[in-house]
C-alpha cells in the first residue's frame, strides 16, 4: 500500500512539473525548407504578408529579420528608426526577398506605418490595404484615408495586389502600457480582416526586453514571462494564443544566432500556412471569388 501511495505521489509531482505549455521542438531546418519549397497554388500568385502594429514595435526589424535569416547575412532593407515619436515607416512598401539562384520567394512582406494615438496609419488605411488598392510608395496621411482620385489608388486591384494573410507586430514589454486608443485600432482593423476571411496571426516582438534571462538553450515558450504577455496579448486584443509568436528581432548584432532564427523561422512558416490556406479557401469559394473580395 504504502508504494502504491508513493507512486502516486511521484506521479502528481510529475504531472505538476511537466508543464512543457506549447513546447519548442527545435526543427528549424524543417522549417528553412518548408520557407525554401513553398510555392503558391496558381503560377504567378504571390503570398501578401501585411505587418501592423504600433508605431516602434518592430514591424520593419521584423521583415530585416526575416531576410537576415533567410540570407544568412545582416541585412537592412527596411529602414528602423531608434528614437521615440512619430512613425518612421511612412509609406506602403513591398519587400522581396531574394534567393541564392537570383530567384525571389514567392511571399512577400510589407510594411506600413504604424498606429499611434494621433498621427499614425488610419484604420480605412489598412482596409484599402488588405483588399489591394493601396500602391506601392503610398505616403499615407494620418489626417486623411487614401481616395479613389489618388494616383496611388487601385481601382481593380489583382490577386497579387490583395492581402493573404495580416500579422499584428506587438512589443511583449509594452503590451500592458499600450494607449486605448490603438487597442481600439487593432481591434478594428482585426474586424475588417475577418470580415474579408483574411487570417490573422501576431508577433510579439522584444521579449529580450522582458525582465528575464533568455538563456540560449531555454525553451522560450517555457519562460513565464513570455506566456503571460502572449496571455495579456489575447486578453487586451482578442488575439488567440495558437496565432501568436514570440520572436527576439535582429536589429542590432551582427552575428547569427540559432535560437533567435528558430524563432523567426517558425513564426514565418505557420504565417505562410495560414496565408496559403486563404489562397486555397478564396479559390475554392465561388462567390465572391478572390479578385472581387
Ligand atoms: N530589444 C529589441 N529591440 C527591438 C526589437 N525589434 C525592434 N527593436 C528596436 O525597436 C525600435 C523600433 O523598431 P522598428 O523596426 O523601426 O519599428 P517599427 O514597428 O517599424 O516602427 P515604425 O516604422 O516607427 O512604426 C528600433 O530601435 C529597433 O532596434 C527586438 O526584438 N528587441
Ligand atoms: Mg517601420
Amino acid at each position: 500500500l504504502t508504494l502504491l501511495f508513493l507512486s502516486f505521489i511521484t506521479l502528481i509531482k510529475f504531472s505538476v512539473h511537466i508543464e512543457p505549455w506549447r513546447i519548442m521542438i527545435s526543427n528549424s531546418e524543417d522549417d528553412r525548407k518548408f520557407l525554401n519549397e513553398y510555392k503558391p497554388g496558381p503560377e504567378d500568385q504571390k503570398l501578401r504578408i501585411l505587418l501592423y502594429g504600433p508605431t516602434g514595435a518592430g514591424k520593419s526589424s521584423f521583415i530585416n529579420s526575416v531576410q537576415t535569416v533567410l540570407r544568412g547575412r545582416p541585412y537592412s532593407q527596411a529602414l528602423v528608426d531608434h528614437t521615440e515619436g512619430d512613425s518612421f515607416t511612412k509609406e506602403y512598401i513591398t519587400h522581396h526577398i531574394e534567393k541564392d539562384d537570383d530567384s525571389f520567394y514567392p511571399f512577400i512582406l510589407n510594411d506600413m506605418m504604424g498606429l499611434s494615438k494621433l498621427k499614425g496609419v488610419l484604420v480605412e488605411d489598412v482596409e484599402l490595404a488588405l483588399k489591394g488598392h493601396v500602391k506601392e510608395g503610398y505616403k499615407f496621411n494620418p489626417e486623411t484615408p487614401l481616395t479613389e482620385d489618388n494616383q496611388f489608388y487601385i481601382a481593380r486591384p489583382t490577386p497579387n495586389d490583395k492581402v493573404q494573410i495580416l500579422v499584428c507586430v506587438i512589443p511583449a514589454d509594452k503590451i500592458s502600457i499600450m494607449d486605448s486608443e490603438v487597442l481600439e485600432k487593432i481591434k478594428n482593423i482585426r474586424l475588417k480582416a475577418s470580415a474579408l476571411h483574411i487570417p490573422q496571426v501576431t508577433i510579439l516582438t522584444k521579449i529580450d526586453d522582458l525582465p528575464l534571462e533568455m538563456h540560449a538553450k531555454i525553451n522560450v515558450y517555457a519562460i513565464k514571462g513570455v506566456k503571460e504577455k502572449m496571455k495579456a496579448a489575447q486578453a487586451n486584443m482578442g488575439f488567440p494564443l495558437n496565432c501568436m509568436f514570440p520572436v527576439k528581432n535582429y536589429h542590432e548584432e551582427i552575428n547569427m544566432n540559432r535560437e533567435v532564427d528558430a524563432l523567426i523561422l517558425s513564426a514565418m512558416r505557420h504565417i505562410i500556412q495560414y496565408g496559403d490556406d486563404f489562397i486555397k479557401f478564396s479559390q475554392n469559394r465561388s462567390e465572391p471569388k478572390i479578385d472581387s473580395l
